[in-house]
């Protein structure tokens, strides 16, 4: 049988279930990744599971999110993973080396490798050849104590691409085109493999820019092949041994299909709030900028600042433009010194940021209120920026330096200057020196763990009970993103290893009476959220469940749930159920009391189960997708609960 890329990478780590669009199935997991901001729930589940060591081949742990010490909170936080990390064989990437997803990339992405990581960029290793998937952290947890990972298996999308990008178009178009045409949803239980002759006009770097972003679209991962343009990155990393060739099969199939010719694109924007939203710039041109922002795990090539440091060489910005260039990487930020073009940056009025996430996260560079910010990230939800009435938009480095040069949106094109000519460097530097390798076992297990007053233990989870009388706390609409359930940035971030105390920000930015409400005794024995489509798409932060499930969260009903944020809530003992009937979302209303009974049997003998609106005695036919390991693991309260029961 012949296969694609991506069949090719499921087959090969397949340890449970068959290849059947829908159904669960395990794989190995090779490598694993984590970040600081959900890295620290990670080592204190390791701790709780008991484990002595890691399993994976590789796991490795950064710290790029939570970097703005204004106390002691964050920088208690690196001290405590660099000590999970000695103790539990992990590789530790201290504050300033970098943003994971690049460093990963650089460091350890090999092709034909599964790499399960704490963020739902994780996906951006997929450049490699690799099957990259951000999930919970209690799952990469899990998988770093040597368990398979379990996910529905998707349908396999394959976009053809045909062509050579013209002048100022560069990767970011490609990820905004398949955005523009397939919105946040399009990726949703599917993985997204580039193939076709467009590929060679792609470095690996470029590739990883439309595999970052396929967390926009909702994808469980995105794949490109691992050829040529592979083993010149690996080589430019002296690691060319790490490179095995990884194609699709001539005449593989694909579930679905899509072709982009890349001599039609032209460069794009997404506005605000949503990467779903775009448009070609050339419809927005003239709205007066506030900030331009270059950076990111969406933009972190050496090409995305050297486009940049080349466009404003010997020119300054507008005067009412605050450009903010955030580094990815330490070796990168020394190689843009090196090559002359970190002067250009800063000759031109750059504000030049350490190596990490930064605005990204919301950790600083917060925009005016109400005032334009074009940015290279990823994302650009509601008030993500930090500002809670933000302007921004998404675009490639080209577009927002020519907005930073003119003080409004621009078209590159319209600048009337020459295409800058970039030399990548054929060889990378590769310091290693902030990367500090696991150590042997007898040295680890002398290790204890650091922790400072701000680290509190994750606090229990009871069983799911017999029937269910829940109230209706909160009803919102399509494409909530976790980053409004639970917010970033740097009010919030530094509790990321509290669970009482960032519970109440939880909802914060589309209700802030939430998490007080909920402690009324009205809300005492638990609540229901009712939602629209997408649920929880974008981050995988798995506090975007366990915040509100510890303020009594037990049941969300929704239109339709993103992956990783159903996995979060079932994981934490949420139970996650859509309509049979959309239309039945407008006959619940807020203060609604909903119940079920026998819900153990009901959700274990079937996948529908109808629930009755207390008073009115309406009946809302219901239904669930859970594996039967899956209602398991909700019946006893969630994944910790399950796992002290299993994995021991
Ligand atoms: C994001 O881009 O939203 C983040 C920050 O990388 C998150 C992780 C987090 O919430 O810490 C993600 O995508 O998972």
């Amino acid at each position: 049988m012949t296969m694609n890329v991506a069949q090719k990478l499921i087959k090969s780590h397949l340890v449970e279930g068959e290849m059947i669009a829908g159904q669960e199935i395990g794989l190995k997991i090779d490598q694993t990744l984590c970040q600081d901001a959900t890295g620290t729930l990670v080592m204190l589940e390791l701790e709780a599971m008991g484990v002595d060591r890691v399993k994976a081949e590789l796991s490795a742990q950064y710290v790029d999110h939570n970097l703005i010490q204004e106390d002691y909170k964050n920088p208690d936080d690196h001290l405590f993973l660099q000590s999970a990390a000695r103790r539990f064989g992990v590789w530790f990437s201290r504050a300033g080396n970098g943003v994971s997803h690049p460093v990963h990339m650089e460091n350890f992405g090999k092709p034909g490798k599964t790499l399960l990581g704490s963020d739902s960029h994780t996906c951006a290793a997929g450049c490699l050849g690799m099957l990259a998937i951000g999930a919970g952290g209690l799952e990469v947890a899990l998988s770093m104590a040597g368990q398979p990972f379990y996910v529905k298996m998707p349908k396999i999308f394959g976009i053809k691409l045909t062509g050579k990008m013209p002048e100022w178009v560069s990767a970011k178009d490609i990820i905004l085109e398949m955005l523009r045409r397939h919105s946040v949803k399009g990726g949703v239980d599917r993985i997204l493999e580039y193939y076709g002759p467009g590929l060679k006009h792609l470095t690996a770097m470029d590739r990883h820019v439309i595999a970052n972003m396929g967390a926009e679209l909702g994808a469980t991962a995105t794949v490109f092949p691992s050829d040529k343009e592979t083993f010149k990155f690996l080589q430019s990393e002296n690691r060319e041994a790490d490179w095995v060739e990884l194609v699709a099969d001539k005449g593989a199939k694909y579930d679905l299909k899509d072709t982009i010719d890349l001599s039609s694109l032209e460069p794009l924007i997404a506005l605000p709030s949503s990467p779903g939203k775009v448009v070609p710039v050339r419809e927005v041109e003239g709205k007066e900028i506030y900030q331009a922002y270059i950076g990111s795990s969406a933009n972190p090539g050496f090409r995305d600042f050297a486009i940049s440091a080349l466009m404003v060489k010997d020119k300054s910005v507008s005067q009412n433009v605050s450009f903010d260039v955030n580094p990815v990487s330490r070796d990168q930020l020394e190689e843009l010194a090196r090559d002359g073009l970190l002067g250009n940056l800063i000759h031109a009025g750059a504000r030049i940021h350490q190596a990490g996430c930064n605005g990204c996260i919301g950790m600083g560079q917060a925009p005016a209120t109400g005032k334009n910010s074009l940015r290279t990230v990823p994302r650009n939800f509601p008030g993500r920026s930090g500002t809670m009435e933000d302007s921004v938009f998404l675009c490639s480095p080209e577009t927002a330096t020519a907005s930073a040069l003119t003080g409004k949106i621009t078209d590159p094109r319209n600048l009337k200057m020459p295409y800058p000519k970039i030399k990548l460097p054929k060889k990378r530097i590769t310091n290693k020196a902030m990367l500090e390798a696991p150590l042997p076992l007898d040295e680890a297990r002398k290790i204890k763990l650091t922790k400072g007053p701000n680290i509190a233990s994750i606090p229990p989870l009871h069983p799911m009970p017999e029937d269910f009388q829940l109230p209706v706390m909160l009803k919102v609409g399509d494409n909530i993103s976790t980053d409004e359930i639970l917010p970033a940035g740097a009010r919030v971030l530094p509790y990321r290893s509290n669970i009482p105390k960032i519970s109440e920000f939880a909802f914060d930015i589309i209700d802030d009476t939430y998490a007080k409400r909920a402690q009324a005794d009205h809300y005492k024995g638990g609540h229901a959220i009712i939602a629209g489509e997408n649920y929880g798409q974008g981050s995988s932060r798995e506090h975007a469940a366990l915040a509100p499930r510890y303020l009594g969260l037990r049941l969300v009903i929704a239109k339709s749930f993103a992956r990783i944020h159903w996995q979060n809530l079932i994981n934490f003992g949420i139970l996650p159920l859509t309509f049979k009937n959309p239309e039945d979302y407008d006959g619940i209303q807020l203060g609604d009391m909903i119940s079920f009974k026998n819900i153990p049997e009901t959700i274990r003998s079937c996948t529908d189960i109808v629930a009755t609106i207390e008073g009115t005695g309406k009946k809302i036919p219901l239904k669930h997708k859970l594996s039967p390991r899956q209602v398991e693991i909700l019946l006893v309260g969630g994944l910790i609960n399950w796992m002290k029961k299993h994995v021991s």
